[in-house]
């Protein structure tokens, strides 16, 4: 029996964060619809690229104009024909929160860990990736006004851009010790993945390892110097990632580049 699924819709916008939801969307097989948002050029801010929403009116769906949203309608017969009642529509926002909720609806599947502790783990890894990773690091890189009404100290949008950049290296260092101490002697191929168990029962991702994958492209996109040979682990995961049919269906429809030569 084909399992039934709430209706969905991913807001994103390509190349950015939401890049996750859509990966394990695809990757669980999960039917769902997007709105796919963009930057306007004259006031940066989102906007869908059909035209349908600009960001006030994206603003009454994600209060702070951010992607990814994921609109949820529970009870749905899930065919847009159908005259059935639909259940309430419910947004929900933070890329954590928004991965958990889409794992949960493949209960029998590993990719939010398997046991209470791993389930613990990955909402550590998590947390970690988007507060300190992504809010601290990138947040300041990427939009220093979060920080500081950079118009009104000068100086203070080139120091807050490089505080941010000073963290991702920070964190980026913190990560690959943390897969290689959690990996043990035989490397790791996933990031909850432990050799001391010499199964192979961890030997597939968690939502740890996509979002990692996120973090590896944008590491390549501002230019961090030499990501492979520094983080060994971390881009081992990101190559195990991309190789994912899931992934690669993905990267096609954000139109974004490989990361490694043997994915394509
Ligand atoms: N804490 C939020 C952060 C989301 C976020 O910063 N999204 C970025 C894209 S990666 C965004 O929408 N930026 C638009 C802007 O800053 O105007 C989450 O984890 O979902």
């Amino acid at each position: 029996m084909t399992p039934t699924f709430p209706k969905l819709t991913l807001y994103r916008a390509d190349g950015s964060c939401a890049l996750v939801p859509h990966m394990i969307l695809r990757e669980l097989g999960i039917p769902f619809t997007d709105v796919v948002m963009d930057f306007s050029p004259t006031t940066g801010l989102l906007q869908s690229v059909d035209g349908t929403l600009d960001f006030a009116a994206y603003q009454k769906i994600h209060p702070s104009g951010l992607v990814p949203a994921l609109r949820i309608v529970e009870n749905s017969s899930g065919n847009d024909d159908d005259d059935a009642e639909e259940g309430k529509s419910i947004v929900l926002t933070e890329n954590p929160a928004i991965q958990m909720y889409i794992a949960s609806l493949v209960p029998s599947s590993p990719i939010a860990g398997s046991t209470l502790l791993q389930r613990a783990q990955v909402l550590s890894w998590l947390n970690f990736l988007s507060g300190s990773v992504h809010g601290q690091g990138y947040g300041a890189l990427w939009r220093p006004g979060r920080y500081i009404d950079v118009q009104s100290f000068p100086g203070s949008k080139e120091a807050v851009e490089a505080a941010g950049r000073r963290s991702i290296e920070k964190y980026y260092n913190m990560i690959e010790t943390r897969l290689k101490d959690d990996a043990g002697a035989g490397g790791v191929r996933y990031a909850l993945d432990d050799d001391r168990g010499g199964g192979d029962e961890h030997q597939q991702p968690t939502l740890v390892d996509f979002y990692l994958y996120l973090f590896f492209r944008w590491g390549n996109k501002i230019g961090i110097d030499a990501m492979k040979e520094r983080f060994p682990n971390f881009t081992g995961i990101a190559r195990a990632v991309e190789a994912r049919e899931s992934v690669k269906v993905v990267l096609a429809e954000e139109k974004a580049a490989f990361q490694f030569a043997s994915s394509a």
